[in-house]
């Protein structure tokens, strides 16, 4: 993230009416879908903003590491389904862009200020993929992680977001399962790819942890989005659900995650787990992880290289209007 200091939404200069607060907020305990034309606080409507630009541009960002892959994938099958799941992630961002416009924002606004290094995008995309492991990494641990964490999404408040989650959700389990089928065949290969599985777990697994956020006591969003029903669960409740999940799959495949720490809680029903770096995560969150700049610098190369696309079909739509006013 080529971003600076974490920028909670600001309050708005003029507060809303109280009497329409509670009437919203009455709504959404009834658990009413709030749609674009309904009323909405203007703070609710800059954290949803906020969130759901995010989230596009993370999954945008997100084609970059596997996409690197492409034409490396070790045979055909694992390239078709490898295209089809970077395509599916241009799909999501594309989804989110146009949930973000109901609220407002244009998408071009919103993809400036990703081009401007203003906006953020999840951490996990600055990590590079060095081997072809990294990407069933990816499937098995982000798209999983991003499961966990959508699937409560896709019950929040607001109804164009709810709705884009339950399809997106659909397909990140089918990329789940191919990441997951990479790792298990890996896993049960020759020694050395055996070596490659087990290197890619232990570079991702702690990545993956922090993508759910920081620890909810350090989140400055979390308390209001869940009043507001944007988030039904908090950071550290999806993030444990994950380990929990995760833990039972590697055993299936024989990959150890890499935390001495990890230990079944017979009270709790959990598995506790190790600190997590957070220097770390704040270091990429503010644009000085491993790849930040070249993600970011890849963005702007393709942005440029699309805008003959954006003049022609810009002039194609301007043809097309003058012909119907022509026609009229
Ligand atoms: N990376 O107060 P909170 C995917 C920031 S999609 C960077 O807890 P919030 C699919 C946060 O923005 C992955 N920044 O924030 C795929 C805030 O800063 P701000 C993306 C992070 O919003 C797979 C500050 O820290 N998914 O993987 C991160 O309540 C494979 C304080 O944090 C979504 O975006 C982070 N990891 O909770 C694609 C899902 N965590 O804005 C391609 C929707 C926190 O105040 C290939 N988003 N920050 O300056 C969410 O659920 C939430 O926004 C959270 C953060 C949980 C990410």
């Amino acid at each position: 993230m080529m971003v600076n200091e974490p920028s909670a939404v600001q309050p708005s200069a003029t507060p809303d009416d109280p009497a329409r607060v509670a009437e919203f907020e009455a709504r959404i305990a009834r658990g009413e879908s709030i749609e674009p034309k309904d009323w909405m606080p203007e703070r609710y409507r800059k954290q949803l903003t906020r969130m759901m630009s995010q989230h596009a541009h993370s999954e945008i960002v997100g084609m970059l590491p596997e996409g690197n892959w492409i034409t490396r994938a070790p045979n055909l099958r694992r390239k078709m389904a490898l295209i089809a799941k970077v395509q599916d992630e241009a799909g999501h961002g594309l989804y989110i862009y146009c949930g973000t416009e109901t609220l407002g924002t244009d998408r071009q606004e919103l993809v400036q200020q990703l081009l401007d290094g203003k906006a953020k995008y999840s951490s996990i995309f600055n990590y590079p993929t060095l081997t072809w492991a990294d990407i069933g990494c990816i499937g098995w641990f982000v798209d999983g992680a991003a499961i966990v964490n959508q699937t409560m999404l896709a019950k929040a408040s607001y109804g164009p977001y709810a709705r884009a989650m339950v399809r997106i959700c659909k397909e990140e389990n089918f990329h789940k399962r191919q990441g997951y089928e990479i790792m298990a065949t890996l896993a049960n290969g020759t020694p050395e790819q055996r070596a490659m599985a087990q290197d890619a777990v232990n570079r991702w697994w702690w990545p993956s942890l922090m993508m759910f956020g920081p620890h909810d006591a350090e989140s400055s969003n979390s308390e209001e989005l869940v009043r507001w029903g944007v988030k039904k669960k908090g950071n550290d409740e999806l993030r444990q659900r994950f380990v929990n999940l995760t833990v039972a799959q590697a055993t299936a495949i024989n990959l150890t995650l890499p935390d001495p720490a990890l230990q079944y809680n017979e009270q709790t029903e959990n598995w506790d787990f190790g600190p997590i770096d957070w220097d770390e995560f704040w270091r990429v969150v503010k644009g000085d992880g491993p790849c930040n700049r070249e993600r970011l610098a890849a963005r702007r190369d393709a942005h440029a290289a699309g805008e003959w696309v954006r003049v022609a079909a810009a002039a194609y739509a301007a043809k097309q209007q003058r012909s119907a006013t022509e026609a009229a």
